[in-house]
């Protein structure tokens, strides 16, 4: 298939890219590198080094031999997305390119415009394209399971059935997102949802939980091919920052009470999910909505987990409950569907000793290059107040 993955030089793009240039797809990925500009303005960077997308793109090549062709630029400018739609005429678009962080979208006023912005344009323009030069084409959209929120009855995958007054109508789930990053999710959805009615476009919009580890088939061919690894309060997630916290010997934050449950999953199923739902479109006017991650967990839990097995490597691993720098619900109830993918097909990589032991073993070896200013939350979601650390 001709495929755009846009985002194609982030966390899950550049691997994804990779994944499906070797199953033989022509992929063409699309990427502004505002997201290596993010970091500098925070003083973060991932903690594993990456290449360059060029140079990355020409190693990728030389080993494997399959092309992946490459468009900078940005999707909120749409002279740009229409000179990519025009040039590939592709029959899938993959959309990880959106800010993507819930601590950064909640730093200030300019944060919060700044990933909406971002995200809903670039997204809108996605799709004024896909109507005007491509309408068969399939959007495969990144969204995220904190489009639900915590609510006190069990997650659906993206429809509800209710019943009103002696009538019923299966409607979308009602959405209670947690921060400005999660309500520009929302908004794509909406936007997404709408030109699927009105115009019959086709698209997927995947709730992806959060994703943990770095190493996928072809990252492990060389070590010029890694993904990024984040493990700052503002990009890095849970269960990588808990890892990178056991191997400098740092206290695991554990963010309150540590009752907050989300769903997981390996970033090998980020690949598998996608993919899926690439070569299993949607039918034209179909909007779908997939529930992506294969097992929830509460933040302790993980945490005792990653001490568990930095204990069996000799290490002195502490827990701390620090003060949440978040607006969240610390203990919850929390059983979120995700039945959609396995029904295509997908074999779930569960969290195992082995792969935290793994990434545990890899941190270790950048563990001088990490930053400890960074691993403290530094900033509060209620206006104006900066916790410690
Ligand atoms: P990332 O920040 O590593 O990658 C996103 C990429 O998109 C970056 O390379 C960035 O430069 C690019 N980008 C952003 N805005 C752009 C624009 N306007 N034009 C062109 N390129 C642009 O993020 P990631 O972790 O790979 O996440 C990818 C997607 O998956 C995001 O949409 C995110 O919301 C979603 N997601 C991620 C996770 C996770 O745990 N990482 C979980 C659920 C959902
Ligand atoms: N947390 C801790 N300690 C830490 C970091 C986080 O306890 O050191 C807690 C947070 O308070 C939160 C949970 O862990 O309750 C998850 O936080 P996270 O930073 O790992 O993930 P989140 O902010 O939710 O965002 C990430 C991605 C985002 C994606 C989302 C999927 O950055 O792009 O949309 O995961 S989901 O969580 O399902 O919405």
């Amino acid at each position: 298939m001709k495929i755009l993955i846009v985002g194609g030089d982030g966390y899950l793009g550049w691997p994804t890219a990779m994944y499906l240039a070797n199953r033989g797809h022509a992929v063409t990925v699309v990427d502004n590198f505002h997201r290596r500009l993010w970091d500098l303005e925070i003083g973060a960077s991932s903690l594993v080094p990456i290449l360059s997308l060029q140079e990355r793109v020409v190693l990728w090549e030389r080993i494997s031999n399959k092309p992946i062709g490459v468009e900078v630029g940005d999707v909120t400018d749409y002279p740009f997305v229409e000179h990519v739609f025009k040039k590939y005429d592709p029959e899938a678009i993959i959309h990880y390119g959106e800010h993507r962080s819930a601590p950064f979208s909640m730093l200030s006023r300019h944060h919060a415009v700044l990933t909406q912005v971002n995200n809903i344009v670039g997204t809108m323009n996605i799709l004024f394209a896909m109507h005007d030069l491509s309408p068969d084409s399939h959007l495969v959209k990144l969204g995220t399971m904190g489009e639900y929120g915590t609510p006190n009855i069990d997650i659906e995958e993206g429809f509800l059935e209710i019943n009103h007054n002696g009538r019923s109508d299966l409607m979308p789930y009602p959405k209670q997102p947690p921060s400005f990053y999660h309500l520009s999710k929302v908004h794509d959805s909406h936007n997404i949802m709408f030109v699927c009615r009105a115009w019959g476009l086709r698209s997927t919009d995947l709730n992806q939980g959060v994703v943990y580890g770095i190493h996928t088939d072809e990252t492990a061919l060389d070590a010029g091919l890694a993904t990024r690894l984040d493990y700052d309060d503002v990009w890095g997630t849970v269960l990588n920052r808990y890892c990178v916290q056991a191997a400098i010997d740092h206290p695991l934050t554990v963010y309150g009470k540590g009752g907050q449950t989300r769903g997981f999953l390996d970033i090998r199923d980020t690949l598998r999910c996608v993919e899926l739902a690439t070569i299993y479109p949607a039918a034209p006017g179909e909007y779908r909505v997939f529930n992506q991650f294969t097992e929830q967990f509460t933040v302790l839990e993980l945490a005792h987990k990653v001490a568990d097995a930095s204990t069996k490597m000799g290490w002195e691993p502490m827990i701390e409950n620090v003060d949440n720098p978040r607006v969240e619900a610390e203990e919850h109830y929390y059983n979120a569907k995700h039945t959609k993918l396995l029904d295509l097909g997908l074999e779930p990589h569960f969290l195992s000793e082995t792969l935290i032991d793994h990434l545990l073993e890899t941190v270790r070896r950048h563990s001088s290059e990490v930053n400890r200013r960074l691993l403290y939350p530094t900033h509060s979601w209620k206006a104006g107040r900066h916790s410690g650390g």
